[in-house]
């Protein structure tokens, strides 16, 4: 894909479901007993390959390109697949189903992409063994592929040194299976879907401060569940507008779920023209449509507690660092070396590349805006945030920016490029 300098991004969007719900969606509707149905289930390259690794484990799944139907066989009705479960480019999906896969009475092997054959699985490997799982890394380097031999678990109490929602998501699953008490505590608190789901499956959850607790469930309840759109695919669209001159998006029903918010409050830090309208929490998460218009940004720092609830969207605030005024300072994000590419590297070298003047440390990169990005050519290296990032940076950038395997959109925005032109007439 090649991208040259826009002046104008104007109209109004719908953004595509949530992934983290909807691989969540998926897996509880799996142990649910009754049928599970989804409206706004994101139909990403990620989400089918949940979808696919549990319609291989026996259950009944429909997709009519609206809704998904899940005939759930409760907690006790995986079977045992006939093949190597493919999780492709989801980190998602190899977390949390480790977790249910540790409790089962089968053996599981679970492999996916490049990318996924080199992140780390030892934060998950290391509190299920402690429960008791039997699981191991094929290759002996803590990664994909695993073998699963299923177990019967005990609950612990864990301190997770990272703030991760997948290794939270994958005590909490197997504990669903663990006899006696199961609780996480993580350094800052990262997204609760999980959690949510949980409560409107009949799983009753425990939360105090930065722990969560789940005692063995006896049984979950089919569900109706309404996927919110993906504030990080939505994300893209917030920058945009905030940079591209003569702007004014509307993106509807984008989730605001709080423990995923965080880049609303930094857009509003850095000065950014932003309104919320049809805030509704009728129905599963909240959602809200976002107004955004070209606006004059500042620097800023983000750290903390905050980056849980913005970690995703770092590279597109990296982006977004560029035109603003002054320094902005990312600290804390250590994380992002270890997704679906090393995000730090990616962002700072090639927006280095493009004439930015940033710099990457140990935990994150600083930025100090205002200077003028040309285009380059970028290599996303099987990562879809770093192609949706240059995209956005080259529609704001002198010449021509050419990014290399934006194909990997698929796994979490297959319509990106599509929603993009629908805003630039
Ligand atoms: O699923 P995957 O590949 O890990 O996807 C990413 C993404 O950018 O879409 C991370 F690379 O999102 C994660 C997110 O970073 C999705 C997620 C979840 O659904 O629980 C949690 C976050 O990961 P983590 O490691 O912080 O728990």
């Amino acid at each position: 894909m090649k991208f040259t300098r826009i002046n104008k991004l104007n109209g109004e969007l719908c953004i595509p479901g949530d992934k983290s719900v909807s691989h969540r969606s998926i897996m509880l509707g799996s142990l649910a007993e009754g049928i599970t149905e989804v409206h706004g289930f994101l139909n990403s390259a990620d989400c089918m390959a949940s979808m696919n690794c549990f319609r291989n484990m026996g259950i009944d799944i429909s997709y009519d390109g609206n809704i998904v139907t899940i005939n759930g066989k409760g907690l006790h009705g995986l079977k045992e697949s006939p093949v190597t479960l493919d999780v492709g480019n989801s980190g998602t999906t190899t977390r949390l189903m480790s977790g249910i896969l540790a409790a089962q009475d089968f053996t599981s092997r679970i492999t996916g992409d490049a990318s996924i054959c080199k992140r780390p699985m030892k934060r998950i490997m290391t509190p299920l063994s402690l429960m008791g799982a039997d699981i191991t890394s094929e290759l002996e380097n803590d990664c994909t592929p695993l073998i699963i031999k299923g177990k019967k678990l005990h609950g612990i109490s864990y301190n997770s040194p990272v703030a991760s929602a997948q290794v939270k998501s994958c005590i909490l699953l197997a504990g669903l299976y663990a006899a006696g008490e199961t609780s996480v505590t993580e350094p800052y608190i990262s997204r609760n879907h999980t959690e949510l789901m949980f409560d409107s499956f009949g799983v009753p959850v425990q939360v105090s401060g930065n722990t969560v607790t789940v005692k063995p469930a006896d049984k979950l309840y089919g569900q109706k569940i309404v996927v919110p759109g993906d504030i990080s695919s939505a994300a893209y669209f917030i920058v945009a507008g905030l940079i591209t001159p003569n702007s004014s998006i509307t993106i509807k029903n984008v989730g605001i779920n709080p423990t995923r918010d965080g880049i609303i409050e930094v857009v509003k830090k850095m000065g950014g023209n932003i309104t919320f309208s049809n805030i509704s929490s009728d129905v599963g998460e909240p959602t809200a449509d976002i107004t955004i218009r070209t606006s004059s940004l500042k620097g800023c720092v983000i750290e903390g507690e905050i980056i849980p609830k913005l970690i995703d969207e770092i590279p597109i605030i990296a982006v977004l660092a560029c035109f603003a005024e002054g320094t902005t300072i990312i600290k804390d994000a250590a994380e992002l070396k270890v997704k679906e590419s090393n995000r730090i590297d990616m962002m700072v070298d090639n927006l280095a590349a493009m004439g930015a003047d940033i710099t990457a440390t140990d935990d994150g990169m600083i930025i100090n805006g205002g200077k003028t990005l040309h285009g380059t050519t970028v290599d996303c290296k099987l990562d879809h945030r770093i192609a949706m990032s240059f995209s956005i940076a080259g529609l704001n950038a002198d010449g021509e920016t050419k990014i290399i395997g934006s194909e990997i959109i698929n796994t979490s925005y297959p319509g990106f490029f599509d929603d993009l032109a629908s805003i630039m007439n």
